[in-house]
This record gives C-alpha cells, sequence and structure tokens, in this order.
C-alpha cells in the first residue's frame, strides 16, 4: 500500500521569487497537511550527498551548486498516497513539459531551476526526510 507521506523541497529560485508562500498554499489547497517544515542552506557537501543518485550525470556540478547556492524549504507532506499525488502537483521535470496549473508549469524557470523538489517513490521519501529532520522536528 502506497505510503502516506512525501518530501518536498522549495528551491533557490522560487525562494529568490517570493514564492514561498504561493506554493505552500498550492500545497494546502490540493489536500496535503504539513507536518513539518523548515528553512535551511545546504552546503556543497550536502547537496551532493542528496543528489547523489545524479553524480553520473553531466549536470550533476552545475544541480549541486544551484541548490546550495540560497535557501531552500524543506517540508514533509502527508495526504493518502502522498508521493503519486505530489508527484502529479508539482508536474514535469521540465516546466515547459509540465501540465497548466502544476507548481513548475507555474513557478519554475528551466528543467534545472525547476522550483520544487518531490520525492519519487516512498522510500527516497523516508531517506529524503531523514536526511532533513531530526526526529524531534518530526512531530
Ligand atoms: P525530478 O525532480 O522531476 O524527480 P530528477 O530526479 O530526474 O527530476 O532530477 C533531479 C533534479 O535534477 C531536477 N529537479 C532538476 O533540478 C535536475 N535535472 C534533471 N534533469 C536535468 C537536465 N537534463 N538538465 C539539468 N538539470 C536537470
Amino acid at each position: 500500500m502506497p505510503g502516506k507521506n512525501t518530501f518536498a523541497m522549495i528551491k533557490p529560485d522560487a525562494i529568490k521569487k517570493a514564492c514561498i508562500g504561493p506554493i505552500l498554499n498550492k500545497i494546502h489547497l490540493a489536500g496535503f497537511d504539513i507536518i513539518a517544515l523548515k528553512m535551511s542552506k545546504l552546503s556543497k557537501e550536502e547537496a551532493q550527498s542528496f543528489y547523489i543518485i545524479h553524480k553520473e550525470q553531466r549536470f550533476f556540478e552545475s544541480l549541486v551548486n544551484f541548490i546550495s547556492s540560497g535557501p531552500i524549504v524543506a517540508a514533509v507532506l502527508e495526504k493518502e498516497n502522498a508521493v503519486e499525488n505530489f508527484r502529479t502537483l508539482i508536474g514535469s521535470t521540465n516546466p515547459q513539459e509540465a501540465a497548466g496549473g502544476t507548481i513548475r508549469k507555474l513557478y519554475a524557470e528551466s528543467i534545472e531551476q525547476n522550483a520544487i523538489h518531490g520525492s519519487d517513490s516512498d522510500q527516497n521519501a523516508l531517506k529524503e526526510i531523514a536526511f532533513h529532520f531530526s526526529r524531534r522536528e518530526l512531530l
């Protein structure tokens, strides 16, 4: 059975454009409960570790530089079938291919600076939540 939690991260491009509020509002309106929330800034090493799965990709260094270039907002979300429902809400990786009304269609700049991250499996959601939040921060 699919899990009820996923991990979301609002990326530095969306924060620079003052879109934290509108994006969190959209997440709420889509029926997700926000059960943990934190603004932080990843070091280069932390960004490398978070995106380790992409280390062989030609865009890896650029992605790491971008994600560590400014603050991010990390969140733990709750809804039934959270991973799939949230991936639908954020839209395709490339905002040009994202469906109308999705967060990336509305707020993303490019395939790299694409406003928001959402976990791609229940297993990765658990790993990413543990990466960003201590046990004490999870209610
Ligand atoms: P998603 O975030 O939609 O799951 P992934 O996991 O394929 O997409 O990619 C992780 C992140 O790597 C993306 N959010 C994006 O910032 C970056 N990325 C993916 N593909 C490219 C690409 N072709 N060029 C530059 N950056 C990319």
